[in-house]
């Protein structure tokens, strides 16, 4: 007889994701980015310098002396390290664990505009879209085996986020499904697990809908402005993310409103009481 435990669980309702070697703005601007729908584009990124140049070895021998602030699971759970970083380090040092080990570990929203800027030379900008950031130019960066908790971009920033190298399994869902994911209230994070979903204690994730996709080094995958995201690294990966606002006044004011007073408020209470705090946000997400 097959226990409880060994019948397959019931999955997530998740759709695979367009994909397309190269778009025309027009279509891309039709089909996708107004109707906030994701996809994949192959060859947005094939010129750029840093698919064949960036490598572990290359940032080790090149950059290795920068110091770098690296996360784990700490930045998702109640306490001093909260929405901060677990330590900081000198690349050469994280190069060293992603090349060695499997666990979480990664570097998070790193700008290499102001922190290596030269890396800026390697990457071309797109014309699929106006006004791409010039000064918010996010690495990601990882050992096999970290995952990147879902969360929405704070700022409801559309996210253009291309692999360098290494495959990620990406989750995607729209941002309405917030409250199909058990949002912890005052934060822009879910703690569902969209891998082995837990259905007892999150009832709501059966009518969640969404999509997911492996991203391959060279893809870039549109993250409309607003979508949840889930990222397990497959491998040891890098990427960037380039941004552009919410071309809405809604998505506008929805950011400032989550960066300036609502985050600001989750970080005090978290320094005031931190378990007590957070154990508030999960009985409110749990709530039926
Ligand atoms: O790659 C990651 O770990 C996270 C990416 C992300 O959250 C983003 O680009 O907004």
């Amino acid at each position: 007889m097959i226990s409880e435990s060994e019948q397959s669980l019931p999955a997530l309702k998740l759709a695979s994701v367009d994909k397309v070697s190269t778009i025309s703005r027009k279509d891309f601007s039709d089909s996708y980015f107004t109707p906030l729908k994701p996809l994949i584009i192959e060859d947005l990124a094939k010129s750029w310098p840093a698919l064949n140049k960036w490598t572990p070895d290359f940032f080790k021998d090149q950059h290795g002396n920068n110091l770098v602030k690296v996360y784990d699971e700490g930045f998702v759970t109640a306490g001093d390290h909260y929405m901060s970083q677990a330590k900081s380090i000198p690349l050469s040092e994280f190069i060293d664990a992603v090349i060695t080990t499997s666990q979480d570990l990664r570097m998070f929203l790193y700008n290499i505009k102001s922190q290596i800027p030269v890396l800026v030379d390697d990457i071309i900008f797109p014309d699929i879209v106006d006004g791409l950031s010039k000064h918010f130019i996010f690495m990601f960066f990882g050992c096999k085996g970290s995952v990147t908790q879902m969360h929405f971009d704070i700022d409801m920033s559309h996210v253009f986020h291309t692999a360098i190298f290494g495959r990620k399994t990406i989750t995607l869902l729209p941002f309405e499904q917030g409250n199909n994911l058990h949002r912890y209230p005052f934060t822009c994070r879910s703690y569902v697990d969209v891998h082995q979903p837990d259905f007892k204690q999150h009832p709501r994730l059966k009518d969640a809908q969404g999509y997911q996709v492996i991203l391959e080094p060279g893809e870039t995958l549109f993250i409309p402005s607003g979508y949840w995201h889930h990222l397990v690294y497959e491998e040891a990966s890098c990427a960037i993310s380039l941004r552009c606002p919410s071309q809405t006044w809604q998505g506008k004011l929805q950011g400032f409103y989550n960066l300036l007073i609502m985050q600001s408020f989750d970080r005090l209470m978290n320094k005031l009481s931190p378990k007590g705090w957070f154990n508030w946000k999960k009985q409110q997400a749990l709530k039926v």
